[in-house]
Order: C-alpha cells, then structure tokens, then sequence
C-alpha cells in the first residue's frame, strides 16, 4: 500500500467539519468525525473488497445492513491530511430496485449524497460495467471509475484508451490491479480531487435525443419539482417512473415519496448498532 496512506487506529479518533451530516446520519453513517465519506459500488466480483482492503488497512468494521442480511463494511483513511470515510455497498449490476442489494446501493447513493462514489469496474467486462457508471452519473457526478482487473486485461491483450474514457465520462478512470496494490496512489488522488471539486471535466450524463421522451422528463420533472419539493435527484426520479419502477409508483401515489428518504433511513439502522 502507498506511504501516503495512513489508516486511521480507531474509527472515531478524530474531530474536523463534515458533509451532509444529517442524511448520512440518518443512514446510519457516524460522519461526526470524517472530512469525506466515499462510497465504494460496482459490478460483483470486481475487486471491491480488495480495493476497500487495500485503502483501509485493518481499520475497518464489518456487519449487516440494519434489518437486512446484507453484509456492510465501513471503513478509514487518511490521505493528504484529509479524513476519509469508506462504505463498501453490495455489489450490483443496476441501481433499479429490482433487488434488496439494488435498493441499497441505490438508496445511498441518492439520499446519503456521499462526496465521492467510486465505482469499480472490471476492465475485462468493460461494456457491462459501464452501465452501472452511467447510472450512477444520472445521480451524481461527483464519480471515479476504478478500472479495475488491468493486469487480466493484459493477459487477454485487451487494451484500453483510459485517456479517452475519461474524456468520454467526464469524470477521472483510474487503471487498478487492486490484487498486486497498483493503482492504489492514483485512486486516493482522483478520490481527493473529486471531494475538492477540483477535477475540472463535466460528468457525462445521457440524453436521449428523443424530443417525446424529453419533453415528458419536463413535464414530469416540473410537476414532482411542485409536490415534493425535497427531493435530491428530481429528473432521476421522472426516469424511474417513465421506466415503471413500482417502489416509486406506489410513493407517489401514496404521496409518500418525499418521506421515502426518512423510511429508508429508518430500515437501515447504525452498523455500530449491528455490532
Ligand atoms: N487478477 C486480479 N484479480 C483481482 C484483482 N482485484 C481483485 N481480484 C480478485 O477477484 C476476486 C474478487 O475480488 P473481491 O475483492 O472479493 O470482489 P468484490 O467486488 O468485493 O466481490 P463481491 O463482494 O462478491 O461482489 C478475488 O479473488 C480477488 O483476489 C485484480 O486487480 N486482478
Ligand atoms: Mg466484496
């Protein structure tokens, strides 16, 4: 593991200003004490755990997700003075609800709003992985792709032009062979910049091009705008109902969805609480 990287002894140990304090406390993040929180997502099986090891050492708290047999990991890092907070999300292929382990990821990522969401993407499944990227960036863009698996890559003489997705994305892609500890630096860095805001692309997210479907996004954009007005990703909502996700169906029918981030937040209970 990098030098620069210092692993925090005991999770707590420190004071400094935090993000989003109150949705991530309601998620059962304790954010008192962390400079960032960073979400780590991605496809299963494409490192995460060895990447969510590699920059968090032994500090680290494993148990389930409050009420659910989902496991969760939390855990530290310093890197650059800065306190940084790690919440490794189940594995998933979509953010779409259709699965416990969907809901989770998806739900912390849209009312936990983390700093940072790295999503690990397997270099060897490139075009399946990037589905979950560019559904991750119709909720945030404050986004790293850790491509991770290049030496496997390698091996299959697959090479990619990681100069050009990152401009395609927008957002920083960092080559990783998180098993032999390569890459490691270079994420912490791009981890950094994004807290900082200090990485100057624009996050690509998806147009549709299709007038009808478009102007139907407004329509429905500006009518949930007038009845929920909290809510965090408005037009990332509008996508879901357009799609027929029943969760979101039934909350704005029930009138319910402006809540939903209080419910969810209710089922997920504090892992030190799980521990
Ligand atoms: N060759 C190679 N193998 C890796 C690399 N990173 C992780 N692995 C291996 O890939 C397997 C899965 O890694 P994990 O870290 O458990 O992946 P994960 O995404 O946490 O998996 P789930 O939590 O089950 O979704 C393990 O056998 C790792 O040793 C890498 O960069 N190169
Ligand atoms: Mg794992």
């Amino acid at each position: 593991m990098s030098t620069q990287v210092e692993t925090l002894n005991q999770c707590g140990s420190c004071a400094s200003s935090c993000h989003h304090t109150a949705q991530l406390t309601k998620l059962g993040i304790k954010i008192r004490n962390w400079d960032y929180t960073v979400a780590l997502a991605g496809n299963p099986n494409t490192g995460k755990s060895t990447i969510f090891n590699q920059l968090t050492g032994l500090n680290q708290h494993v148990g389930n997700w409050a009420g659910k047999t989902v496991s969760r990991a939390e855990g530290a890092f310093n890197f650059n003075d800065k306190k940084f907070k790690l919440v490794d999300l189940p594995g998933t292929y979509s953010l779409l609800s259709t699965s416990v382990d969907e809901e989770i990821a998806r739900d912390f990522i849209l009312f936990g709003k983390p700093d940072v969401t790295v999503v690990v993407a397997d270099a060897t499944r490139l075009e399946r992985s990037l589905h979950l990227v560019l559904q991750v960036l119709e909720i945030t863009n404050r986004a790293v792709v850790a491509l991770n698996l290049m030496d496997e890559a390698k091996r299959n003489d697959l090479t990619i032009d990681v100069r050009e997705l990152t401009r395609e994305l927008g957002i920083p892609v960092v080559s990783m062979s998180a098993r032999r500890g390569e890459g490691v630096t270079e994420l912490l860095t791009a981890i950094e910049k994004v807290s900082l805001n200090a990485f100057p692309a624009q996050a690509r997210q998806l147009r549709y091009g299709d007038k009808k479907l478009e102007s139907a996004i407004e329509t429905l954009t500006s009518n949930l705008r007038e009845t929920f007005d909290d809510l965090p990703n408005v037009r990332w909502v509008a996508l879901r109902l357009l799609e027929g996700d029943e969760s979101i169906i039934n909350a704005v029918r029930t009138g319910t969805l402006g809540t939903m981030k209080t419910e969810t937040s209710l089922r997920q209970l504090t892992l030190s609480e799980a521990r």
